[in-house]
């Protein structure tokens, strides 16, 4: 269903476009990335998480195989897996969004890992790359918990 608003929003936004005399093409923002949050750093800590909806408008599936941003030692993705009472983080490889879909990054669900964080002031660029070699670049906001 939500697929479905998310074609149609595009799809009438496409259509205002055309009619105002400008080009529509559904190539112009293949990913996006929305709600992007880091969490603030807690005292004397150098790790944390961050969440958002990532977005595929293409056709085809994005895989994105890396994180970087700068003053960040490393970035990994995560998700959360049931082990009887108890829940674990784990790394993924890689984080997969469907072609036409979104995934959604968030707490106990896949999220991304920073390591080694220097320091965090108001925005952070983070730099993802896809299987495909293509990299997309994106602002993230601080957040206090
Ligand atoms: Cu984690």
């Amino acid at each position: 269903m939500k697929k479905f608003i998310n074609r149609g929003f595009r799809g009438l936004f496409c259509l205002l476009a055309l009619l105002s005399g400008q080009s529509c093409s559904n190539d112009a923002s293949p990913f996006e990335v929305s709600s992007a949050t880091v969490r603030t750093l807690l005292p004397g800590r150098t790790t944390t998480v961050a969440f958002a909806t990532l977005s595929n408008h293409t056709d085809k599936s994005i895989t994105l195989v890396s994180a970087v941003a700068d003053k960040v030692r490393k970035i990994e993705f995560h998700t959360h897996i049931r082990e009887g009472d108890l829940v674990k983080m784990r790394r993924l490889p890689n984080l997969l969004i469907p072609a036409n879909d979104s995934i959604v990054l968030a707490t106990g669900a896949k999220h991304l890992m920073l390591f080694g964080v220097d320091e965090l002031t108001e925005q952070l660029d983070i730099q993802f790359t896809s299987e495909s070699g293509k990299v997309y670049s994106t602002t993230f906001t601080i957040i206090e918990l």
